[in-house]
């Protein structure tokens, strides 16, 4: 019998990763993806002890701790690429100890600049790209990028919302870290139902080499693969997950990783003609082995409850078909009608009903925390859907 109390898991050092601002719509703004939103979460959840079990995973040391941290980087290089594991964990002092490289341009205008004033600059921006490697500049080939850290970051990120601070590489270690507790916690005697990752930064748009999106690592999707290796020891080859990506923004990063992987169904509900821009149609269905194992519902602006839940009942219905082991659900209530950068209208009472839903799967389920940026209602919303899949 699973137990009917839920794990929730977090940790302060997530809290690090606190950039200043991002662009939207060509202009700065205040970082929206903060570390409020996780205090905000928890305190909510802390209301209802009876209901979750509460546990802070301490972080990573990134000094100290050499065997740790080399099992937690070969975990995650069975998701990213090597490179752009090493451009997330050094990109921070690449750009501050670039000798020779111009620094950036509001430095100039502050007035003399050393290496000194370069890092403050740095430090209090973090590293975002200035250019992207778009195919017509690499046509040549010939040209040794790979020298330039400003050149780095517009090759291993696609947009402007991942910028690198000094905390970045620790606060994205200990979001790992958690979502792989997450996979040891619904495998422990204590046999929970659900087990909730209260972890930031996010992870759905981060791709096999690429960061994006306020995403670095890809939680959701290394914690998949630790479970497939865990339980294989059990079970060969036995262990299907279904993810199901109910966040506003389509998983473009999700996506990629488990595109040909037939052993991972991807379900994503997610607004049409919308950021990322480049992906989610419903005509993109998978590729050779894993052809008919990603689904996409894009949904235009303005859906409200009824056609939202129509298509989670569709996702949801497939989802039984797969007949997984476990669901991760990528949990974002940027949906809320009154989120600031979103443009669904879902209520605070719809997201009782998504967990209601999710849980007449009747599997083992990690939620994990992706978007959502109304400060008033994040709490609210997010344990709505949990309270909503414990009274199932
Ligand atoms: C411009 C706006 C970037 C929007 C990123 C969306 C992040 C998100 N900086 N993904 O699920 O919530
Ligand atoms: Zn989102």
């Amino acid at each position: 019998e699973p137990s009917n109390r839920m794990h929730v898991l977090w940790s302060p050092t997530t809290l690090k990763h606190d950039p200043p601002y991002e662009f939207l719509n060509g202009e700065r703004i205040q970082y929206l993806e903060s570390p409020k939103r996780v205090n905000l979460i928890l305190a909510e959840i802390l209301k209802h002890p009876a209901r979750y079990k509460v546990t802070e995973i301490p972080g990573v040391e990134v000094e100290d701790e050499a065997t740790t941290l080399d099992a937690l980087k070969q975990t995650i290089l069975r998701v990213h690429s090597e490179d752009f594991y090493d451009y997330v964990r050094t990109a921070f002092h690449r750009w501050t100890e670039a000798d020779g490289e111009r620094p950036p341009v509001r430095c100039y205008l502050l007035g003399r600049q050393g290496v000194k004033q370069l890092s403050v600059c740095a430090a209090q921006n973090g590293v975002i790209p200035e250019t992207f490697p778009h195919p017509s500049l690499l046509s040549y080939g010939k040209t040794d990028w790979k020298k330039s850290p400003i050149a780095n970051a517009g090759a291993y990120c696609f947009d402007l919302s991942c910028a690198i601070t000094e905390e970045t590489y620790a606060a994205v270690l200990a979001a790992v870290k958690i979502s792989l507790s997450a996979v040891d916690s619904i495998l422990s005697p204590e046999n929970p139902a659900g087990v909730f990752t209260l972890a930031r930064p996010p992870g759905h748009h981060a791709g096999i080499d690429v960061c994006g999106g306020y995403c670095f690592f890809n939680n959701v999707a290394i914690a998949v693969r630790y479970l497939q290796k865990k339980s294989e020891v059990e079970k060969p080859l036995s262990c299907k997950v279904a993810i199901l990506d109910i966040d506003y923004h389509h998983g473009n990063g999700t996506q990629q990783i488990f595109y040909e992987d037939p052993s991972v169904l991807y379900v994503s509900i997610h607004a049409e003609n919308d950021y990322p821009y480049f992906t989610g149609s419903s005509e993109e269905t998978g590729k050779g082995a894993g052809e008919g194992f990603n689904i996409n519902y894009p949904l235009p602006h303005y859906s409200g409850e009824v056609p939202y839940l129509n298509a989670l009942q569709s996702g949801i219905s497939r989802i039984k078909d797969y007949d997984p082991g476990y669901i991760f659900v990528s949990l974002g209530v940027d949906t809320y009608v009154d989120d600031p950068i979103c443009k669904f209208e879902l209520t605070t009472s719809t997201y009782h009903k998504i967990g209601r839903l999710i849980r007449s799967v009747g599997r083992k389920t990690i939620f994990a925390m992706e978007g959502g940026y109304n400060m008033e209602n994040i709490g609210q919303n997010v344990v709505g859907v949990l309270d909503g899949f414990l009274e199932g």
